[in-house]
């Protein structure tokens, strides 16, 4: 059976998703913590635990909720959760966590309470995979009876705000504990999980596309996937020899969910507008366009039917005839749609606020980027297959990284000075290809490194980005290792019962 088809696995022991390296040990301290921790909180013992990992996306960033692939692997890093249902009929959740910044969050036992998202608290990404799981067993017709009281108990390495799904790693390992403890989870596949834990994050109010979530579960360790979707389905991609993926923080932390509405949201709706308009210029009927095209997938095959018309075949040379470079007012859009562009959103209280937020929509540049690098994950992967010699591959990967992150830093404005710092440091100290990753607006880069200087390559990253940073106290010597390290392809999502 194809791996996607196999549920989320169940392990009793830590090595099959850690290996029995040296770093093993760490991890046995960590979930000893965790046990000791949870049994000084609420008293006994979790009934089992659950992990979902962070990933970098090594190439396609914000193109997956316009439905192209990605090309992302799991990190080592990741959340753990332990988990217990309460027998004593309390109705409350209760979500802690072993780091004391963040404090313990309570919530009701009712799947169909609403997230306050004007009031942003970290447990609230609990609360997804809660309302999300209740959404899927309704939907499925699966018994699971009245809701009971939860007690859990959080650890997670992912940094936070870092590009590296901090957010989609406490969601999946949230949805498959809840699906362990209620013992749903044997009839469940990893693509369905996958599916239902991108819905699950939307609870948030970002609108994401559902790469984290996919990676997150589906990873295998020693693989980086090419993720598609509608269907979901994940393809094995096998790195060449040599190279290896050093993320490097830029020490900007990206707020996705509370800088939504003028960056992340703001992006989706651009696209959709700007899907819209090409759907219209295009000959589609207004009405047809507006209740259709959701996404620059759904119009690119009118693209590129009208770029086979004039001898060319690549969507943005409808781009480049139909959507004007300068940004367009929300009046000048609504010329064409002969629609309000809030009534175009009525049904997502979230583009509404998007639309509040912005001054003008630069459809030209979104729509190039998302056309432009959704080649580029392709090329990637026909790099990695092709016969070139693993060192060509590497270079050719290492340019197609550079494309990427040139687009969207000039054409998806996603990028941030201290972004902008740290690619070129690290194309200054010899990496093949460097960009940020994830969402952007903060968080890392990723750089392409000839393994042989991985150790130089830190150093001297650290001397010419992070060094300043030492010295005026914003970050500590000591803790460099959690803002630079190098990364190999990571096991997936797995539920532990220890
Ligand atoms: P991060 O970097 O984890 O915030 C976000 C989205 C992805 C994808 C990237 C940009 C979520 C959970 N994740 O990732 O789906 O769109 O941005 O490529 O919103």
């Amino acid at each position: 059976m194809a791996h996607e088809e196999l549920p989320v696995p169940v392990f009793a022991s830590l090595e099959p998703v850690y290996g029995d390296d040296s770093a093993l040990e760490e991890v046995q301290l960590r979930f000893q913590g965790l046990k000791s921790k949870f049994s000084e909180i609420f008293g006994g013992h979790p009934e089992v635990f659950a992990r979902a990992p962070g990933r970098v996306n090594l190439i396609g960033e914000h193109i997956d909720y316009e439905g192209y692939s990605v090309l992302p692997m799991a990190i080592r890093q990741d959340t753990i959760m332990a988990i217990r249902k309460r027998t004593d009929g309390e109705k409350f959740l209760r979500i802690a966590n072993v780091n004391d910044k963040y404090t313990i969050c309570t919530y009701s036992a009712d799947p169909s309470q609403e997230i306050d998202l004007k009031n942003h608290k970290w447990g609230h990404y609990f609360i997804c995979g809660y309302k999300g799981f209740y959404e899927y067993v309704k939907l499925k017709g699966i018994d699971v009876g009245e809701p009971v009281g939860l007690d859990v108990l959080v650890d997670g390495t992912v940094p936070t705000g870092s590009g590296l799904s901090s957010s989609a790693a406490l969601v999946c390992s949230a949805t498959i504990a809840i699906m362990a403890v209620f013992d749903v989870n044997a009839n469940i596949s990893k693509k369905e999980v996958a599916q239902l834990t991108c819905e699950c994050e939307r609870h948030i109010g970002t609108q994401s596309g559902g790469m984290d979530q996919a990676i997150s579960i589906m990873a295998k360790s020693g693989f980086a996937e090419l993720i598609d979707f509608n269907p979901i389905h994940a393809s094995d991609v096998q790195l060449p020899a040599g190279g290896t993926f050093v993320i490097a923080h830029s020490l900007a932390e990206s707020q996705k969910a509370v800088t939504a509405a003028t960056n992340y949201n703001n992006r989706v709706v651009e696209c959709r507008l700007a899907a819209i308009v090409l759907g219209i210029k295009l000959g589609m009927k207004t009405k047809e366009a507006i209740s259709k095209v959701k996404t620059l997938s759904d119009v690119e095959g009118l693209c590129v039917s009208y770029a086979g018309e004039h001898g060319h075949s690549d969507p943005l040379f409808a781009v480049k005839e139909f959507l004007n470079e300068t940004p367009y007012t929300a009046e000048e859009i609504e010329k064409i749609t002969e629609e309000d562009l809030s009534s175009i959103f009525v049904n997502s209280p979230t583009s509404l606020d998007v639309l509040r937020a912005a001054k003008h929509f630069k459809l030209f540049q979104r729509a190039s980027h998302v056309y432009s690098e959704a080649k580029r994950v392709h090329a990637f992967r026909d790099v990695v297959l092709s016969e070139l010699s693993d060192e060509d591959k590497l270079k050719k990967l290492g340019s197609l990284m550079n494309e990427s992150h040139h687009s969207c830093s000039v054409l998806y404005e996603c990028s941030c000075p201290e972004l902008e710092e740290l690619v070129r440091a690290c194309r200054n100290n010899g990496a093949l290809g460097a960009r940020l990753t994830g969402a952007g607006w903060g968080g890392c880069v990723v750089a392409l490194v000839k393994e042989s200087i991985v150790p130089q390559f830190i150093l001297d990253l650290k001397e010419s980005f992070y060094q300043s940073r030492i010295d005026r106290g914003i970050i500590k010597n000591g803790d460099l290792g959690l803002y630079i390290f190098a990364s190999k392809p990571s096991s997936g999502a797995a539920v532990l019962k220890l």
